[in-house]
């Protein structure tokens, strides 16, 4: 595909439109949008519709999980195939962020590698090393190539998405304290924050993760009631922002992260069950490195994550269970408490090609 013609207004975008896990979003060779970043995100904008609450005039679903970017390139780097820019476009602001980076997506980039011509497809399965640019990170993705190309269709059910598609396997290394520099960003498992307790922690995605009975919720409720409860939303807003400054993040009235995720008990033979905010919004399932993050404070002794879980067995995926359904994670540790030290975490996702074409942005 040509470089993006920075001049003409009305020229259309190569874009592959992927669900990546449970999100939807707009897959880009990074050759194809302008190189700067503010020309970039005004494009997206315009691309994807907002800012309108239901994207009308653009590709974006009217929801943060399905208003997403990825841009992806070959990587310089020896330890990656390709880098991974992920972009969230807000929905009712002009404001695209790259604060925050997304496992779900994640699920997508490689299949839209191989597509795109970027990375080889080798035998039945095909391995790509993606560098995650929103952090440090680098995940493996594992994706069915039989016969040479990308097979999307297969048998494996993934919580909140209704039907069945071939798996993408990711493995993660180096996302502890992928934005905030440590997987403890306040020095400790435990704080107190706006009168409650709560555990900090990032291991590719900062949670705050808080008791759902702390602040009068059973933690089972659905997005829809968590999001009427305006009280309940405004609390958890005051801890976020509180959470926020003692984490490194700053003022983060306006980023992505961190998230708050409410938990409590298992109910279905879980591990945990937990209600994400993402942080305006409630995860219609959860997100992964989210997943992946609360599952690292349930190792965490001490921590708000363990006091609510149930047993886990040792080695074992930890089950985490969300609004439609259960998440697995695979987390690898050394050490305990403060001293935990994560040497790799896995999930398995899904991914699905929607279209592949030309996308005309709004003029300006
Ligand atoms: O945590 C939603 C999603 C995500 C992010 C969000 C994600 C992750 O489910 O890795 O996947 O928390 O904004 O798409």
């Amino acid at each position: 595909m040509d470089t993006f013609d920075e001049d003409d207004e009305e020229a259309g975008v190569a874009c592959m439109l992927m669900r990546g896990g449970t999100s939807k979003g707009a897959y880009f060779l990074a050759g194809d949008l302008p190189a700067d970043p503010a020309r970039r995100d005004d494009l997206l904008l315009r691309l994807m519709g907002s800012p309108d609450t239901a994207q009308l005039d653009g590709i974006g679903g009217g929801h943060p999980l399905t208003s997403k970017v990825a841009v992806v390139s070959r990587s310089p780097e020896p330890r990656a195939d390709v880098d991974y820019l992920f972009l969230q476009v807000h929905v009712a602001e002009a404001l695209v962020s790259a604060g925050q980076t997304c496992g779900n997506i994640l699920a997508g980039v490689a299949p839209f590698a191989i597509e795109r011509g970027l990375v080889p497809a080798e035998g039945d399965e095909t391995r790509v090393r993606i560098r995650i640019l929103n952090g440090d990170g680098v995940a493996t993705a594992y994706v069915d190539t039989r016969g040479g190309r990308v097979r999307y269709a297969g048998g494996t059910y993934i919580s909140g998405v209704p039907f069945p598609a071939a798996p993408v396997t990711l493995c993660f290394e180096g996302t502890e304290g992928a934005t905030c520099g440590s997987l403890l960003p306040t020095g400790s498992v435990r704080d107190e924050i706006a009168g409650v307790a709560a555990t900090c922690v990032d291991n590719g995605m900062p949670v705050v993760v808080v008791a759902a009975g702390a602040l009068g919720a059973t933690g089972y409720e659905s997005p829809t009631e968590l999001e009427a409860d305006a009280a309940l939303t405004a609390r958890v807003e005051e801890i976020r922002l509180r959470a926020g400054a003692l984490m490194g993040l700053g003022d983060v009235r306006t980023t992505t992260v961190p998230k708050v995720a409410l938990v409590a008990a298992p109910r279905d033979g879980g591990t945990i069950s937990a209600r994400t905010f993402i942080p305006h919004r409630v995860h219609t399932s959860i997100g992964v490195l989210g997943a992946v993050s609360v599952a690292t404070a349930v190792l965490l002794d001490g921590s708000v994550a363990a006091e609510a879980a149930g047993r886990t067995a040792p080695g074992g995926p930890l089950r985490i269970e969300h609004p439609t359904g259960y998440f697995d994670a695979l987390i690898e540790v050394s050490g305990t408490g403060a001293g935990l030290r994560v040497r790799r975490s896995g999930v398995v996702r899904t991914a699905r090609k929607l279209f592949d074409g030309v996308v005309w942005p709004r003029r300006p």
